[in-house]
């Protein structure tokens, strides 16, 4: 019999959860970002391995709202605990132990499914610094070497219901590439615009013709403020059209071929703190 299942990636912002999930896929499905709080919206990766499918779910991180998108956030990362047939709960090793998950996303009683630690970024901690992790402390990793995988995924096999697939076991994602789009523009925000600005850009894809040869893209980025859009634009088109560069090549990556990307700048005043903006760009339900 196979098994299948869904396993839930969370943790406190920064932890290196989309980093994990894209590891685990062998591809750049999630975007990841030096700053906190990149992942807005969960992420779906499949991987199929001999007799067991891993549904993948990369969550935003797990943080005390400021404000109406953190809140959005917030209740999709605990959606993706709650709808979990396993969690796996990611902690830097350097701050060994993990405080307890409960604990963390402030929750009343414990998550129904079982939860493996997964403690992150070993490649950061000196051998000297290591503490002793025992196998019922949790998993080590270090993503981007590679490391720990393997045994991670035997780790969360066990809490997996036994299951015929979901998903063909060629398929890699569940969402549709106009998401990626997307999420790649904002990545690109966050690799290119300084401080705080990441935080007021929205990416919303206004046209996708996937048919064409270039694939044709034409997507709004929103920021709150008119004094943004100018930098987001930068100086004779500058910025926008590195950011733009950036996104397509990230995109073209993704669906193996060429790609026409056109940006466009517009204001959506305050859009992080504006419920009827959050459901439009597609952050609450
Ligand atoms: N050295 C090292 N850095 C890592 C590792 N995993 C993640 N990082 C870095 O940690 C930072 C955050 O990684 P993300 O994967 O974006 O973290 P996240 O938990 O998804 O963050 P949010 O989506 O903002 O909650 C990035 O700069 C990553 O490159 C690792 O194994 N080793
Ligand atoms: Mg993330």
């Amino acid at each position: 019999m196979t098994r299948c299942g869904v396993v839930v990636l969370a943790g406190r912002p920064n932890v290196g959860k989309s980093t994990l999930l894209n590891a685990l896929i062998g591809e750049h499905l999630a975007i990841v970002s030096p700053k906190p709080q990149s992942t807005r919206r969960p992420v779906v990766g499949l991987l199929t391995r001999d007799d067991t499918q891993f549904i993948f779910t990369d969550s935003p991180g797990l943080l005390e709202p400021e404000y109406k998108l953190h809140e959005a956030m917030r209740a999709a990362a605990l959606r993706g605990i709650a709808d979990a047939d396993a969690i796996a709960y990611l902690h830097p090793l350097a701050e060994f132990p993990a405080p307890p998950l409960e604990q963390l996303a402030r929750l009343d009683r414990l998550p129904k499914a079982p939860i493996v630690t997964v403690y992150t970024k070993a490649d950061v901690v000196l051998p000297s610094d290591r503490p002793t992790v025992r196998r019922s402390d949790g998993v080590v990793v270090a993503a981007v070497r590679g490391e720990g995988l393997d045994a991670l995924l035997a780790a969360l096999r066990e809490h997996l219901p036994e299951s015929p697939f979901h998903y063909d076991p060629a398929e890699m994602a569940t969402q549709p590439t106009r998401f990626f789009a997307a999420e790649f523009v904002r990545e690109a925000a966050f690799e290119l615009l300084h401080e705080e600005l990441p935080y007021s850009v929205a990416v919303e894809i206004d046209e996708f013709r996937e048919g064409s040869e270039p694939v044709y893209i034409r997507a709004v980025v929103y920021v709150e403020r008119d004094s943004q859009k100018g930098i987001v634009i930068g100086e004779g088109g500058r910025t926008i059209k590195a950011l733009g560069a950036a996104a397509r090549a990230k995109i073209a990556a993704l669906l193996g071929g060429s790609v026409y990307l056109e940006l466009h700048v517009k204001v959506l005043p305050k859009w992080r703190r504006h419920e009827p903006s959050l459901k439009r760009l597609g952050y609450a339900g």
